[in-house]
């Protein structure tokens, strides 16, 4: 990637429309003819650029030429580290395999588990980086990273401190989650109730101590974990108060979105077999539903979440990759854009809301980004498009022009 300049003290962006994504007002918070003036890392002024108060003493400027910016984009459900990668699954599958088929033979996660295993750290982050430099480079300016591939203590560890110091290296805000509660390990075979112990007594409790994790998570569906044991996973992940997530109602309908709304978790995810009751206790509890389109589209899943019961009673839609090697190979988040719209029918309002101010709220960053707001991070995207909706309706087009990182500017991938 480019180098990042370093951050000026003071730093006007101009010449840009300015999609906020702030909500209740024009359709996407915009402002036309706009600038922003950046301060410490912070926005400091958004407005009509004709308003622009008189900045006194020196200013680092860039004139947007009429790009449209938005806030950077926040990738709220990634699978990022991973060892190798499962392409010759995806002929199999092509061949008429489905996905349950090669979990129940020993493929499909515990492949990429055998390959995270003897990858080693180095090796992890070798394989890792390049991934996370391309979502950046794609306008990417927050993540969350998920292990789940170690599926033992020591490797499930590593993959968070792989996730934490990939943050750090490439100076982006990464959300760890441990994902022990992924698919049991060979292993545990006829274990089960030890591996959810090992996961709830040992995992979480240490990731929490060490401060490697944010979150749990769990896989709830016929070929992972009951929703009596993903239960499990959410109340020691309450204990040791870290955020909780689900993997829930992806594949069939075994309750997760009412689970996971039950044992007050953040988000629920995937969600394409959810109920209306699942969507109702979502709503009451404020769950956000993150709706992650690559998968369905990868698995060529025909149906869809209830978007529109979402939208009905209130329950926030988020959208990301998922990226991972099995049923999201998914590097471009514009592209997760157009899917939800094609494939969820969101409205490309929608589908940029949710990977930007509702992706935020779902990592607990709801205050200091997902908008384009004063006091806000300066994590922005400059995007060479004539309207944001142009975002979630080119397919493999890269607009992405400049992207800024807590006020430090770097070149986007393409136009
Ligand atoms: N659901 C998914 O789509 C990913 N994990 C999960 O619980 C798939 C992970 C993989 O197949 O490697
Ligand atoms: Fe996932």
């Amino acid at each position: 990637m480019s180098s990042a300049s370093a951050v000026a003290a003071r730093f006007l962006l101009r010449g840009v429309h300015v999609a906020t994504l702030r909500p209740g007002g024009a359709a996407y918070g915009a402002l036309r003819d706009a600038a922003i003036l950046v301060e410490g890392g912070r926005v400091a002024w958004v407005g009509a650029e004709a308003d622009l108060p008189r900045v006194l003493g020196p200013v680092n400027d860039l004139d947007g030429e009429g790009r449209w910016v938005t806030p950077g984009l926040v990738d709220c459900h990634t699978h990022l580290v991973f060892g190798a990668n499962r392409s010759l699954e995806f002929e199999e599958r092509l061949g008429g395999a489905t996905y349950e088929d090669l979990a129940r033979r020993g493929g499909g996660i515990l492949s990429t588990v055998r390959a995270t295993r003897a990858a080693g750290e180095a090796g992890l982050v070798a394989a890792s980086a390049p991934r996370l430099r391309l979502l950046a480079r794609r306008g990417v300016t927050a993540l969350e990273i998920k292990s789940g591939y170690g599926l033992d203590v020591d490797t499930e560890l590593r993959m968070l401190r792989v996730a934490r110091s990939l943050g750090m290296a490439e100076g982006i805000p990464v959300r760890a989650t441990l994902l022990g509660a992924h698919t049991l390990p060979p292993e545990y075979a006829s274990r089960r109730d030890e591996y959810v112990d090992l996961v709830c007594r040992e995992m979480i409790p240490r990731a929490a101590a060490e401060g490697l994790a944010d979150a749990v998570d769990a896989f709830c569906e016929g070929i992972a974990f009951t929703p009596a044991e993903c239960a499990r996973v959410l109340e020691a992940g309450a204990r040791t108060g870290l955020a909780r997530r689900l993997h829930a109602d992806q594949l069939t309908d075994l309750g997760g979105a009412a689970l996971a709304a039950h044992h007050g978790a953040a988000s629920a995810d995937h969600l394409e077999h959810a109920s209306e009751e699942g969507a109702r206790a979502m709503a009451d509890a404020g769950t956000v539903a993150v709706l992650l389109p690559g998968a369905a589209y990868f698995l060529r899943e025909s149906v869809a979440p209830p978007v529109e019961a979402f939208r009905r009673l209130g329950v926030p839609m988020a959208v990301a990759t998922d990226l991972n090697p099995g049923t999201s190979p998914l590097l471009d988040p514009l592209l997760a854009l157009n899917l939800a719209c094609v494939v969820f029918r969101l409205t490309p309002e929608e589908a940029l809301a949710g990977m930007t101010r509702v992706g935020a709220r779902v990592l607990g960053w709801g205050d200091a980004m997902g908008t384009v707001e004063v006091g806000k991070r300066a994590d922005l995207a400059v995007w060479s498009v004539d309207h944001p909706g142009e975002l979630a309706y080119w397919i493999g087009a890269s607009p992405c022009w400049r992207v800024m990182r807590g006020g430090a500017l770097t070149e986007g991938a393409g136009a």
